[in-house]
């Protein structure tokens, strides 16, 4: 018997002798939120274009809980083509019908229609968002998520002055979708890329015609903020750093850890921090700044270099500076010894009585799985990218994951749809090789197009070594993202993962617990986590670029054998499933003879 704080309200009211009772048992409060998604016309950067945005901005509505709170947001769409939305980071306990991701654990949301998701927080605390996960919609259509102490519990740090939300974003041409879909359905050798990147919306001083609108954040001399740092952008691992401030990182993906104190930040799409920044400096502006930082050997079409800003401000009485200080600490793009020190021994868990962790010892499923650069075969399709039937991609374990067709795998397993994907995703690689190595054929390069995923039982306990490997020269920093679970960063290296002398460092103690991590350029990540939430799991690479090449899959956790282990009942009106139009490989020729087949339920 659970009761909410409204019911308890109730009994208050009747019966106060039930209050006690109530309290003891308050599982969290309920929230329902209206998100109405559009299209609105924004000037950035001197050039007036139209958005998909949620409630007219960009970044959207902040949603604000307590932990163990539920929510239900309903999601209006009112633009022009279907959108899902993702809860990233919150694990929804038994219910991936409202996790979001497009074609995994749903079909979009049809314009004209609308979807109620109902978001469930269970140990969250700290900063998450929530982002379109429908192409790359979720370059403007984000936002944050606060997930507050639990009333009568606070922070495990003194409690902050105040607070304030810095979300990372990036700004495409006009028509950031026509261009994607262009790509896409012609297999182009690549996507979009962005022209600019933001900080709250707004890309700062350093562009055209922006200077008006930087965000700007006053200060009180003496007081410290919390800052909830959300890497919100497309396609980039970004640097971050404020003028004469350090930084110390107090929370990563809403688990607090051991502070850390930098001097500027590296972190990747999907992540998020909760930072503390104490305004003690000479009463000044400051700048706030970001950059991408650039991995790769190649060029390639060149990358975003812009530098974004925004300004701290001390509140009183001084002269103001004709410009802020800029950070002199913010790394240069290609700064590989600034990202290195961001490497998973950086962060510790605060493993407290408060705050335990549970690391997995008997693990059950080992995989290990190489994340790649890739080329596929499209004999049945147009593309002719990289030569004549040979498209450029991206894959884990050789396979480049390719959206099923016509349903989502999520209903497809409930409602035991076959032909819908396939359960041979692989445990390792196809063959070993020096995965690291500057002189790889490209032959190695060829991944087979699949949509297959990894059964786990319920309760399984996972490890999993991510390799990053150097196919094309095309090594980087991949920011894995696992759904539907948070999972224990336990090692990470440069080079080949050694199977035998690696787990003898690894941190069994107090390892981070996230829910997005980098694996290093040229290097190894390995994590740990128990399959402990029934459903269909996506993960991926949260670079869209890598994604959309393919560098994902999906884990499907079966249920236990309890009602409380198992997946609960769909929700009412899911949105029906069509045909979807940019399908980055179309298997439309029918062979299957499933093509357009309706799914209605
Ligand atoms: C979004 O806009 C709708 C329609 O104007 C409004 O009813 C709703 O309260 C807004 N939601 C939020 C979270 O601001
Ligand atoms: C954006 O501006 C253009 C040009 O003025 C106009 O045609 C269009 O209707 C506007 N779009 C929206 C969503 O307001
Ligand atoms: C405005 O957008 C148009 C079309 O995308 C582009 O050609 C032009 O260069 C842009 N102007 C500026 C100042 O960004
Ligand atoms: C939301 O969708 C339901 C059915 O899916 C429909 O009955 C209802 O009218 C819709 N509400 C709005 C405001 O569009
Ligand atoms: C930032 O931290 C570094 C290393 O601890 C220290 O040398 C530096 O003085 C600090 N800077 C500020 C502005 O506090
Ligand atoms: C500013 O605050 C930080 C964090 O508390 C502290 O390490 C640093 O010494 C302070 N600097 C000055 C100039 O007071
Ligand atoms: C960004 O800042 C760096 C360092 O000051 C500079 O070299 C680079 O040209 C700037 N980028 C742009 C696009 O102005
Ligand atoms: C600000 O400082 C100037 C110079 O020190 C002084 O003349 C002025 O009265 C001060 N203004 C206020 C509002 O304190
Ligand atoms: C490890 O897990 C397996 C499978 O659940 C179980 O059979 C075995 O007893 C466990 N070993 C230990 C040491 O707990
Ligand atoms: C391409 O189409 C031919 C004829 O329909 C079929 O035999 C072949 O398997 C298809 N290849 C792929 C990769 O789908
Ligand atoms: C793998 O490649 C790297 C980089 O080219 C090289 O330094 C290393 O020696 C190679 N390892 C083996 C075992 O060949
Ligand atoms: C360890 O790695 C080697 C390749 O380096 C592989 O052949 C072997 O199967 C791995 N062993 C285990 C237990 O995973
Ligand atoms: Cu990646």
């Amino acid at each position: 018997m659970n009761f909410k704080n409204k019911e308890c309200l109730l009994n208050f009211i009747g019966f106060l002798f039930l209050v006690a009772q109530c309290l003891s048992m308050v599982e969290g409060e309920v929230h329902y939120y209206e998100f109405v998604l559009a299209e609105k016309n924004f000037t950035k950067l001197c050039n007036t274009t139209s958005k998909l945005v949620v409630n007219g901005s960009i970044p959207g509505p902040v949603i604000q809980v307590h932990k163990g709170d539920t929510v239900f947001v309903n999601v209006h769409n009112q633009g022009y083509y279907g959108v899902t939305i993702h809860w990233h980071g919150v694990k929804q306990p038994r219910n991936p019908w409202s996790d979001g991701p497009e074609y995994i654990t749903q079909c979009p949301i049809e314009p004209g229609s609308n979807f109620t998701y109902e978001v469930i927080f269970s140990t969250e605390e700290g900063t998450l968002w929530w982002h379109a996960h429908s192409d790359w919609t979720r370059a403007y259509v984000h936002g944050a998520i606060v997930i507050l102490p639990t009333i009568g519990t606070t922070y495990p740090f003194p409690k902050p002055d105040d607070e304030d939300i810095i979300i990372l974003g990036s700004l495409y041409k006009a028509n950031l979708k026509d261009e994607y879909d262009f790509d896409l359905i012609h297999g182009d050798n690549d996507l979009p890329h962005s022209i600019a990147y933001t900080i709250n919306g707004e890309p700062g001083d350093l562009g055209a015609c922006s200077k008006e609108t930087t965000y700007r954040r006053v200060v009180d001399h003496g007081k410290t903020y919390l800052l909830r740092l959300v890497n919100a952008v497309v396609s980039a691992n970004m640097f971050f750093a404020i003028a004469e401030h350090n930084l110390t990182i107090v929370g990563m993906d809403a688990n607090y850890i051991k502070p850390v104190t930098t001097s500027y930040i590296m972190i990747g799409p999907g992540q998020t921090m909760d930072i503390l920044l104490t305004a003690n400096q000479t009463l000044g502006h400051y700048y706030i700044a970001a950059r991408q930082l650039w991995s790769q050997q190649e060029e390639l079409d060149g990358f975003d270099q812009f530098n974004v800003t925004a300004i701290i401000e001390y509140r009183g009485n001084y002269t103001i500076p004709l410009s802020p200080s800029f950070p002199s600490t913010l790394p240069s793009y290609k700064d590989l010894t600034a990202a290195r020190k961001f490497s998973a021994s950086l962060f510790k868990s605060l493993a407290s009585k408060d705050h335990p962790v549970n690391v997995p010892l008997n693990i059950t499923t080992k995989m290990f799985i190489t994340v790649s650069m890739a080329k596929i075969k499209c004999e049945n399709t147009t593309c002719t990218a990289l030569e004549q039937g040979i498209m450029l991609a991206a894959s884990a374990n050789n396979i480049s994951w390719n959206n099923p067709v016509p349903t989502d795998v999520l209903l497809a397993y409930y409602r035991n749809i076959s032909g819908v994907y396939t359960t041979d995703f692989p445990d390792q690689p196809p063959y070993y090789y020096n995965f690291t190595s500057y002189e790889l054929p490209d032959t190695m390069a060829i991944a087979d197009l699949g949509s297959k995923v990894k059964v786990l039982n319920y309760n399984e306990a996972v490890e999993i070594v991510f390799q990053g490997t150097n196919i094309f020269t095309g090594s980087e920093y991949h920011p894995m993202h696992l759904h539907g679970h948070n999972f224990y960063v336990v090692g990470s290296g440069y080079g080949n993962y050694n199977n035998e002398t690696d787990p003898k460092s690894f941190n069994l103690v107090d390892p981070v617990v996230v829910n997005t991590f980098i694996v290093p350029k040229n290097g190894w990540l390995a994590i740990r986590f128990v399959a402990n939430n029934p459903g269909v799991w996506f993960w991926h690479c949260h670079i869209d670029r890598h994604m959309t090449w393919g560098m994902a899959a999906v884990f499907i956790v079966k249920n236990g054998g309890t009602t409380e282990t198992s997946i609960r009942k769909p929700p009412p009106h899911l949105p029906p499933c069509k045909f979807p139009l940019e399908s980055r490989v179309q298997n439309n020729d029918g062979s299957d003879g499933k093509e357009n087949q309706p799914i209605f339920i």
